[in-house]
């Protein structure tokens, strides 16, 4: 395959799911083999294993050819074996000291046996590499992915030898113009492999990907798709549900896909009682299992439906930020963490910002009874005039939806948070809601804008692009940027729209432990005293539809500089990134738990 540079990449983004044609549903679920662990790993901040000295691309005669010397004579400038290591899943920001601040490339390097039986495939498949991936087999370039939090594989069939493998990867986390994030974010830049590492063996033929979920506006009628991979394309395939007793059974037609639709009697998902079934796709030659929970997402008028009935979005807004350790979440003890602080909460709802979190987190939300808000980092001034940029947007909504499509507790795609009105980017954002709109048309679609000042007090949410969604996101920050607390006494909102409101940001930053009077900043008190200002103003606004403050836990990022206070990082969190609560914590809770028990504020 012949190597193409970096920036020519960025502008095929848009097919970044590597040689398996797509991506590996359910990875989980199939006969994996981990490549966690330890590796070995080469800092390259000029990207001199990638480029030659005219800065020509080529790889695969640089680290990635993992040159041993032939004689004492041959000169070799670099050595994985006198490097040192990094442990796979994990930022590299967190693993030594002199990378906190790291950007740039880092090469990756893990060896590996594998008995691969003839007639089997194998693929490699990471969970996410930020932001920049360029992998390579035994020197041989397998291809490229662009865009740092959802997954990608590549089929090694070919390449895989018994013994000796040595698997490469460069991952760079320049920050860059036209990326998607663009330079500009309040979070850290964490860069590196920062989820799981696994071979994926499947049959010559298998169960590439799936759909099923209940039809749009059905309570009984599930509704969906298969899709096999390889040269047996036309096969009977069933999808059962045993619980229900259901099996649907199709044909799959020349190009391995099929719909798969009929009625089965299901006791319907919710985060009352977050019923999952089992799953069983099974084809002539491969079978897959899964937990699938089924519920329908509607929205009617100024109402957002969960099977039916009006429904109020108790949430908080995390990043992917790891408790206790900090640095990217990736665990399952992480996720556990996480969501477990929302439910004691007395949350139903996560908006997991600013872009798609690891897996386990939708799948737990799933079996905890967590609706989800999921969104991609289209974040501020990002370049909405650049076809590459779109592309790049795109081909991560595309990848966020393949991953998740199956998840009951998925229920808003978000498009955007907080990007600046005008044209291009109306168009640019209305054609993203399109795209989702086709990709799934069985989720709502949102995104994070931001409301303006009609007059002094009355908060205008008339954002042109409300009409393109289902639910509007609004980010407002009433008595922390924008005037004291009180501020919000006096705050009525509107909009024209006809359609419900989730105010997916408020707070205010505290120093857990930082005790003084209710006027000093950064203070719990002063925190405190938004939440409750907030709420009093939350309360009336009559098409408000849920809440998702900013944010669970604080997080690390390079813009919040404030010594003694901040040390980088942002403190609006209701828990210190050491797992203590902040006093607004128990603000929040308190107000959560009376929307439980009387109903939202009307
Ligand atoms: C926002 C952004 C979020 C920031 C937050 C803040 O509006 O959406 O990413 O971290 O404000 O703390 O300023």
């Amino acid at each position: 395959m012949r190597m193409v540079g970096v920036m020519a990449v960025l502008m095929v983004a848009g097919g970044a799911w590597g040689q398996s044609g797509g991506p590996i549903q359910n990875v989980a679920g199939r006969k994996t083999v981990s490549l966690n662990g330890s590796w070995q790993t080469i800092v390259d901040p000029f990207l001199t294993g990638y480029y030659d000295y005219r800065w020509q691309p080529d790889a695969e005669h640089g680290f990635g050819a993992n040159r041993k010397p032939q004689s004492k004579s041959e000169l070799v400038e670099y050595d994985y074996d006198r490097s040192a290591h990094l442990q796979v899943p994990g930022d590299w920001n967190m693993q030594r000291p002199e990378l906190l601040f790291y950007e740039g490339a880092i090469w990756y390097k893990r060896d590996f046996d594998y008995k691969l039986e003839p007639g089997r495939r194998l693929f490699v498949h990471f969970g996410a590499a930020n932001y920049h991936a360029t992998v390579l087999l035994n020197g041989k370039l397998l291809g490229e992915h662009v865009g740092g939090f959802t997954p990608f594989s590549f089929e090694i069939t070919a390449l895989v030898r018994e013994k000796g493998n040595f698997l490469i990867a460069m991952v760079e986390n320049q920050r860059r113009m036209e990326g998607v994030p663009t330079v500009n974010t309040d979070w850290w830049n964490y860069g590196g492999l920062t989820r799981d590492v696994q071979l994926v063996e499947e049959p010559e033929t298998f169960v590439q990907d799936y759909s099923i979920q209940l039809e749009k506006g059905s309570r009984n009628r599930v509704s969906g798709w298969v899709r096999l991979n390889g040269t047996r394309l036309g096969q009977k395939v069933t999808v059962e549900i045993p619980e229900a007793g259901a099996a649907f059974a199709v044909t799959t037609d020349e190009r391995g896909y099929a719909k798969v639709a009929g009625e089965a009697q299901l006791t319907l998902w919710s985060p009352e009682n977050p019923k999952l079934y089992e799953v069983v796709v099974e084809a002539e030659t491969d079978r897959v299992r899964d937990s699938i929970g089924f519920r329908t997402i509607e929205t009617s008028g100024g109402n957002i439906l969960l099977n039916g009935k009006p429904i109020f979005l108790r949430g908080i807004t995390m990043h992917a930020e790891a408790p206790y350790r900090t640095g990217r979440a990736w665990s399952e003890d992480d996720a556990r963490t996480l969501l477990g602080w929302a439910k004691e909460l007395h949350a139903n709802f996560v908006r997991l910002a600013h872009y798609p979190h690891d897996e386990r987190m939708v799948r737990l939300a799933d079996r905890m009874g967590l609706l989800v808000w999921a969104e991609i980092p289209v974040y501020w001034t990002i370049q909405f005039g650049n076809p590459q940029t779109y592309a790049n947007a795109e081909n991560q909504l595309l990848e966020m939806i393949a991953r998740d499509k199956n998840r009951a507790s998925v229920i808003l795609w978000s498009m955007a948070n907080e990007t600046p009105l005008g044209e291009a980017r109306l168009s640019f954002l209305s054609r993203l809601v399109e795209r989702a709109r086709r990709e799934d048309p069985t989720r709502l679609i949102t995104a994070a804008l931001q409301a303006h000042y009609a007059d002094e007090t009355t908060e205008m949410m008339d954002d042109p692009l409300g009409q393109f969604l289902d639910v509007l996101g609004c980010n407002e920050y009433v008595g922390w940027y924008d005037g004291p607390p009180e501020k919000a006494d006096r705050i009525q909102w509107k909009t024209p729209y006809d359609k419900p409101l989730v105010m997916s940001e408020f707070g205010g930053g505290a120093l857990q432990g930082y005790h003084g009077d209710e006027l000093t900043i950064f203070t719990e008190e002063f925190q405190s005293r938004v939440y409750q200002h907030q709420i009093g103003m939350l309360k009336r606004i009559p098409f408000l539809r849920g809440t998702s403050p900013w944010v669970l836990m604080d997080f690390r990022s390079p813009k919040r500089t404030l010594p003694g206070i901040q040390d980088y990082f942002n403190r609006k969190g209701l828990i210190s990134e050491r797992g203590q609560k902040k006093a607004a914590f128990f603000v929040m809770q308190q107000f959560y738990e009376s929307v439980e028990k009387e109903g939202p504020p009307r």
